[in-house]
């Protein structure tokens, strides 16, 4: 790994080491518009860097990037990367008062914006006014507007050389905002050698990523795992990466096999359920069988899932599980070792530990919350340092996810902190009740929150979203009991809803804070 101060460039290394190892002419990005080799990437990110140098752009100046995934993020952030700015990626169809935030608490001093997203960002920057300026460049067609960039011009008008910022490995490298499924975004900062860290830990060794890999992520790459299966990961191995720029919808996955041939697909449960609910595509049945690697991660993965998928593509699926703060996957299922309803072992690089509330190190079997120490974590919360204080406790981060490790050091996955409940005096995981309900092939998909009764007694209930049945009274009762022979009372729900849709986060998780308003309405 490398040591703090070594002289180190995250840019240089995943993007130009290609150019090094003779990958100039191998196609690093494929998209349905097209595709870009390693050495045009490289010379488009040069340009970019060049370009946001002239707008007076300096080291450390953070570079807020809207974009759809497609070859200008890529070449936006190793641009900004490169000149030592700090690329902070945001989805790209966020309302202008989320924009307004953004740009307050980062400080971007210019934003990168597709041409889609630049009203809600221009209104964003009018509505704050002389305190928080900020220099728009506009991706794609749009009506010149004085004081903006058009970003086709100024980069066509930039020198296709670069000398790259002489960072080292501790340096700020890129920004992520994370709001977790409460609460208001808070910006977690990534180091230069952290991707390196994710690459060489994780996606080498666990999932055998190399430059024959052709990636696809369903996770976009305004997030933490997408921004490493659709960008990082494979770049740092040489690998082509395919990028979409449309919304997820239900036939992406089976549409992206059968025209670009994905050799590694990094899904989350709920893209896995959607495909095989959609049956196969409209273009004809698509062909799994190119498919090396199947990943999971973003949220819990139910076994019933993982059979269903290996039935219908002959696949597994590997399930894992990070955070933003870690950059990428720290616990995974391996290859050889797949177990359902089972996060896997620790990935080589990383320790893991299981605390009770007191911080204290429980013995295996045991319930309580997941520790992560190694070379990829946040350092801090960008403005939140009594946040950071909590969270990054020395050496150690503190998940926020309960989990329980087996004997053999294989990690479960039990719910986050605040989405266990207590029932009874007893702790009870949402997870292992989703987990039954998903065994019956009617309910597509589920989520168990914490619901006070008249009593102020938390109970558990469940909402459900039905595959092709009606709800009725009757289903209830079958859930109901299925729930009771496996788990027993206490871990019953007292009431189901059947509902169309799980709200759910930008990042796809569910938002059960907003299901225990629903109940409670
Ligand atoms: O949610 C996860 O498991 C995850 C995995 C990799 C990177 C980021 C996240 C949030």
């Amino acid at each position: 790994w490398l040591s703090q101060a070594d002289h180190y460039n995250a840019a240089v290394d995943l993007l130009d080491g290609n150019l090094d190892l003779g990958r100039g002419d191998k196609t690093a990005v494929r998209t349905p518009e097209g595709e870009w080799t390693y050495g045009e990437v490289a010379a488009a990110a040069n340009r970019v860097g060049n370009a946001l140098s002239e707008l007076g752009v300096e080291p450390e100046n953070r570079v807020l990037i809207a974009l759809p995934d497609g070859v200008q993020f890529a070449t936006t952030f190793f641009g900004a990367v490169k000149t030592g700015a700090v690329p902070v990626p945001v989805p790209p169809s966020l309302a202008p008062d989320a924009y307004a935030f953004l740009l307050t608490d980062s400080r971007a001093k210019v934003a990168v914006v597709d041409a889609s997203t630049a009203l809600a960002v221009r209104t964003a920057v009018r509505d704050l006014g002389a305190t928080r300026p900020c220099r728009l460049v506009v991706v794609g067609e749009t009506e010149p507007v004085p004081g903006e960039s058009d970003f086709a011009e100024i980069t066509a008008a930039a020198d296709d050389r670069l000398e790259p910022a002489d960072t080292v490995a501790e340096d700020m490298a890129f920004w992520l905002y994370s709001s977790g499924t409460t609460g208001r975004p808070k910006a977690v900062v990534h180091l230069q050698s952290h991707m390196r860290f994710c690459a060489d830990a994780y996606a080498r060794p666990v999932l055998g990523l190399d430059e024959s890999d052709v990636t696809f992520s369903v996770s976009k790459l305004s997030f933490a795992y997408g921004l490493g299966g659709g960008l990082y990961l494979p770049f740092a191995v040489g690998a082509t990466s395919v990028l979409l720029d449309a919304p997820a919808q239900p036939r992406m996955v089976a549409e992206v096999v059968r025209r670009f041939r994905p050799s590694v697909l990094f899904g989350v449960p709920t893209g896995y359920a959607n495909t095989l609910a959609a049956g196969s595509s409209s273009s004809g049945p698509a062909d799994f069988r190119g498919i090396r690697v199947c990943v999971s991660a973003g949220e819990s993965l139910a076994g019933s899932l993982l059979h269903r998928w290996k039935e219908a593509t002959g696949l597994d699926i590997l399930d894992g599980i990070g955070a933003t703060e870690t950059c990428h996957i720290v616990i995974s299922n391996r290859l050889d070792d797949i177990r359902p309803d089972c996060l896997g072992t620790v990935v080589d690089g990383y320790e893991a530990r299981v605390v009770d509330e007191h911080g204290e190190v429980v013995p295996p079997g045991t319930t309580g919350t997941l520790l992560v120490r190694g070379g990829s974590l946040a350092p801090f919360y960008w403005r939140q340092f009594g946040l950071s204080r909590q969270t990054m406790t020395g050496e150690w981060l503190r998940t926020g996810d309960v989990v329980v490790e087996d004997d053999s050091g294989h990690f479960s996955f039990l719910g986050r902190e605040d989405d266990m409940l207590k029932v009874g005096g007893m702790w009870v995981s949402p997870v292992e009740i989703e987990s039954v309900l998903s065994q019956d092939e009617r309910v597509a998909e589920c989520a168990v929150v914490g619901v006070p009764d008249r009593d102020k007694l938390i109970k558990p209930e469940a909402f459900v979203v039905l595959d092709g049945v009606a709800p009725s009274d009757a289903l209830s009762v079958t859930l109901r009991q299925q729930v009771r022979q496996r788990l027993g009372g206490n871990k019953t729900p007292r009431t189901f809803h059947f509902v169309s849709e799980l709200p759910r986060t930008d990042a796809g998780k569910v938002q059960r804070s907003r299901l225990r308003e629903q109940a409670l309405l």
